[in-house]
């Protein structure tokens, strides 16, 4: 069992209160697979709306201070009310999230397509998120490309990578002086023969050459079984090219589970390599940012749920015995070194947590405190009328 002394437990306390886990706007909209979407009393109708949901969930989380804008999804006329809104709630505008996946245009591609006039579309887009940056005062522009082909032959692999380069350097040089790209890589759909950006290596790739400004973003989600999540994430971190996380959890593909759901002990390990790697210290800019749907379950305590579940896994990681652990792979002890690693995962960091909040000033208790809260029944009553938010809408 890790015993932890005094001045570690403050330590360990101190580092929990530090992290901020940013919410996804999307998260508060309807979802649903492609068989159906089951609509939600209460989800909010328009950006407004899902920012006071965000600022919710912060309220009795504490670590929740940031929400992710989606754009066209999160359009508005004024995006700098939108982001002073955030403020007035207690929240502010996060990452700004292209989206070139929804255009009829986009059919055999975006910044890669083989038309040059639809490449330049993608990357108008792309520089108008900046502009959306600019107006909120948010560092990071998330890419994600659905880009790729479903038939060998279809296109040429190598020119896809020359246009997605072309397009990656074009957008890179509108950055400003703080602002980052984060490039995020997935193995397969929409497209099931070559994803353009499939894997780590190929976004590590990308992000080298454009420069410091670009970083490589990991949504758990997006590998195939079995894939050692936190090695890439070990082997990024070193390389100082871990802009950060897509925080979901998966059964099978891009489920957008709730993070820690389904393999809580593979996202301690990931939490471990962050912590290893000096990933918390808010100078290596890693963003913990999560990307979820909730289709079946009520979104903003799935939300609450989520945060808490990134909050335990990183207290185990920073409750495991770093000292011992290194003695003990310094004198090749694998059992030892293993046990260290197993007794900080299997401890119950709860009371812990419980003791961080009430610090806090917040409810030991965070699922029980948004229920007691009444916003549940408030937004239900409030928001009749009007058109939900949903994925893709
Ligand atoms: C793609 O699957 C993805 O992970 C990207 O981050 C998108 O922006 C997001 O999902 C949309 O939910
Ligand atoms: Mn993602």
């Amino acid at each position: 069992m890790t015993a932890l002394s005094p001045e570690a437990r403050r330590r360990v306390l101190d580092t929990l209160r530090a992290q901020s886990i940013e919410l996804p706007s999307w998260a508060f909209g309807n979802s649903g697979t492609r068989f159906k979407v089951f609509a939600q009393q209460g989800v909010p109708r328009d950006p407004w709306e899902k920012i006071a949901d965000a600022a919710t969930v912060h309220r009795f989380t504490g670590v929740s201070p940031t929400v992710s804008l989606h754009i066209p999804w999160d359009n508005v006329e004024n995006f700098a009310k939108l982001a002073d809104h955030a403020v007035e709630l207690g929240v502010k505008a996060g990452a700004i999230n292209a989206n070139v996946f929804q255009d009829d245009d986009f059919k055999l591609g975006s910044v890669t397509n083989p038309d040059p006039a639809i490449r330049r579309k993608a990357v108008a887009h792309l520089l108008e998120c900046i502009d959306v940056m600019d107006a909120t005062g948010s560092r990071d522009l998330k890419l994600w490309f659905s880009d790729g082909t479903n038939y060998p032959g279809q296109d040429s692999i190598r020119a896809r990578q020359d246009r997605l380069a072309e397009a990656l350097a074009t957008t890179y040089a509108r950055l400003g002086e703080d602002q980052r790209i984060l490039l995020e890589y997935k193995l397969f759909e929409p497209a099931f023969y070559t994803m353009d950006v499939p894997d780590w290596g190929t976004s590590f790739a990308h992000c080298l050459q454009l420069g410091e400004k670009a970083q490589v973003v990991v949504d758990t989600g997006h590998h195939a079984p079995g894939t050692n999540i936190e090695f890439i994430v070990a082997f990024l971190l070193r390389a100082g090219k871990l802009g950060g996380f897509d925080f979901n959890s998966r059964f099978y593909a891009d489920d957008d589970l709730m993070v820690g759901s389904a393999d809580p002990f593979q996202l301690f390990r990931i939490l471990h390599e962050v912590v290893a790697g000096g990933g918390l210290d808010e100078a290596t800019g890693v963003a913990f940012m999560l990307d979820q749907c909730h289709n079946i379950e009520e979104k903003i305590p799935a939300q609450i749920r989520s945060v808490m579940n990134v909050q335990e896994a990183t207290a185990k990681a920073l409750i495991l015995d770093a000292e011992a652990l290194a003695v003990a792979q310094a004198a090749g002890d694998v059992l030892g070194a293993n046990a260290v690693v197993m007794d900080a995962y299997n401890t119950d960091v709860r009371p812990l947590l419980a003791e961080l909040r009430e610090e806090q000033g917040l409810d030991p208790d965070p699922i029980a405190a948004y229920a007691r809260s009444g916003y549940r029944e408030r937004i239900i009553a409030e928001r009749v009328g009007g058109q939900q938010a949903g994925w893709g809408a």
